[in-house]
């Protein structure tokens, strides 16, 4: 048994952020976890034994906060968010392996665990500190976060503080850091993300401030070693990473390191900088990639529920479906830059790629065989050079999805190549035009040979769709009548060859117009 474990090979362990539970989720929590929900799909239709993992950061001042202003108890008003973040994956079609709350006994030992460990080897130490306390980011500020003199909007109320605290001799580990992200140049990325790291480790850190006085904060879990305080609260989320998968069992090694800590950019130092330096110290080893994409901005400002100008993604997937708010989150949110979000742009995307390059593609070529060969595909034939010219496209498509875009988390461009399939397909039933060689006896192996090629093609995209789109991969293997897609790497085969009896065709996508309801 213990040799089988050591010979396992490691899974693909894939993680979002845990989200604070002061208030609901909105597109931006949405889109992350997406993200991931894709890369895991993608995985698991390789083969790949996968753990994706989210949850939720239930502790800090601002929960207790919230809770205090709703009149309830922490644990209630966590325990009620909880439920709205479930519904929301459940209504996005995100199928986690494990969804971790802080609050859980399971976190709350590991947490002590590591603190315990860091306290033991030196890592930490007491020290009375007066400075900037930021509120609403809940850390310390010092007089290098101002920019022209005065606090950034996002620090909220900035007050002057005087207290004693426990700190971690973050500072210890800087020239290991630098020295790490210089050597592993896709550790961060994408590159200007890594570079914004880099640059802030030009300057000396600072010491890492690990507690809160129970006085001010009671909500948090105790100092294993000092009953005054708690700690503080991005030490204590960040250490979810190793708990779920079993920091200190056997299983531990099925899956850390983790093959990517999928964020955004706006909790990237604590993800590149806390995070690598505590795992340095703990002896523990370093999360293989650090992926941090781009804000939805609305206008010029981030959204955030700070600001209250946030989109609910169930508004958009009860409009125009689950798959269309999946498909325009990977489609157009970009890794390296911010994103403005419109509803125009949502219903162009939905309307010109949706209802028309794939929603047309689709029925016109599964209506076509039934209309002129009785609903069974038929043979291929010998192929034309524009029959060349889509197998070729199609290939390409297929491989750049598979060893680039996908494993990369490229989705803006795995969708792009394989719209260009589409759209060449769409070409390809405009050049070859069907209705006209089923007037004529003499192209009847011709349009045989279309036929099945645009059958072909459409399981393909049947396939590459499946991990952005589930339930439309669904409907389109319904309708090729096949139970699944297989995977559309090197082993691809056609489920839907010669002789293979279709399914009934209905529109996957019905057009939607500008605030009006479209059903999913
Ligand atoms: O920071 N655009 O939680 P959080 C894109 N609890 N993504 C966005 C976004 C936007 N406008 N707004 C939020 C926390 N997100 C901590 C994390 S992890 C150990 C602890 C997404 O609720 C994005 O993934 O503020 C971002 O990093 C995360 O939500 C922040 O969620």
């Amino acid at each position: 048994m213990l040799q089988l474990r050591l010979l396992m090979p490691k899974g693909f362990f894939i993680t979002t952020p845990i989200y604070y539970v002061n208030d609901r989720p909105h597109l931006g929590h949405a889109s992350t976890t997406i993200w991931a929900d894709v890369q895991a799909r993608f995985r698991r239709r390789r083969g790949e034994k996968v753990f994706f993992l989210t949850g939720l950061d239930e502790h800090g001042i601002k929960v207790q906060q919230a809770a205090q202003r709703r009149g309830v108890e922490p644990l209630a008003h966590c325990d009620e968010m909880a439920g709205h973040y479930c519904d929301l994956w459940k209504a996005l079609d995100i199928r986690c392996d494990d969804f971790i709350r802080t609050t859980e006994p399971r976190h709350m030992k590991v947490v002590q665990a590591v603190l315990q460990k860091l306290c033991d080897t030196g890592q930490l130490y007491r020290k009375p500190y007066r400075g900037w306390y930021s509120k609403s980011a809940e850390q310390f500020v010092t007089e290098k976060d101002r920019v022209e003199g005065k606090w950034p909007a996002h620090f909220g109320e900035v007050l002057e503080l005087e207290e004693e605290n426990w700190f971690f001799r973050m500072s210890d580990h800087q020239e290991w850091l630098r020295r790490y992200i210089q050597e592993n140049p896709r550790w961060i990325r994408p590159e200007n993300r890594r570079n914004q790291i880099l640059a802030i480790l030009d300057r000396p850190l600072d010491d890492l401030c690990i507690s809160r006085p129970k006085a001010r904060l009671a909500w948090g879990i105790p100092l294993p070693f000092d009953p005054e305080y708690v700690t503080y609260v991005w030490f204590d989320a960040l250490v979810n990473y190793i708990t779920a998968p079993g920091f200190g069992e056997a299983r531990f090694k099925e899956w850390w390191p983790t093959d990517c800590h999928l964020i955004a950019k706006d909790i990237l130092v604590p993800h590149c900088i806390y995070w690598p330096t505590m795992l340095h110290a703990a002896g523990i080893e370093q999360p293989k990639c650090i992926l941090a994409h781009g804000w939805w901005l609305m206008g010029r400002d981030k959204m955030s529920k700070s600001l209250g100008n946030i989109v609910d993604p169930r508004d958009y997937a009860a409009r125009f479906g689950t798959d269309a708010v999946r498909y325009f989150v990977c489609r157009e949110l970009l890794l390296a830059d911010d994103t403005d979000f419109t509803e125009e742009r949502f219903l162009a995307r939905f309307n010109a790629d949706l209802a028309n390059d794939l929603g047309n593609l689709v029925n016109r070529a599964i209506s076509m065989v039934h209309r002129y060969r009785g609903g069974v595909v038929p043979a291929t034939g010998e192929p034309t050079p524009a029959d060349a010219d889509l197998a070729k496209v199609a290939r390409e498509t297929r491989d750049d999805y598979h060893a680039r875009h996908m494993p990369n988390v490229e989705y803006g461009k795995a969708l792009e190549a394989v719209w260009a399939l589409v759209t060449r397909a769409n070409r390809y039933v405009d050049e070859n035009a069907p209705w006209k060689l089923a007037k004529d006896p003499a192209a009847a192996a011709r349009l045989d040979g279309v036929l099945a090629r645009l059958i072909e093609t459409i399981a393909l995209l049947g396939s590459l769709l499946e991990p952005f789109m589930p339930s439309t991969a669904a409907k389109i293997a319904a309708q090729l009548n096949v139970p699944e897609f297989p995977c559309s790497d090197e082993r691809w085969v056609n489920p839907a060859g010669a002789g293979h009896a279709l399914g009934r065709a209905s529109p996957i996508f019905p057009r939607a117009v500008a605030g009006e309801k479209s059903a999913p």
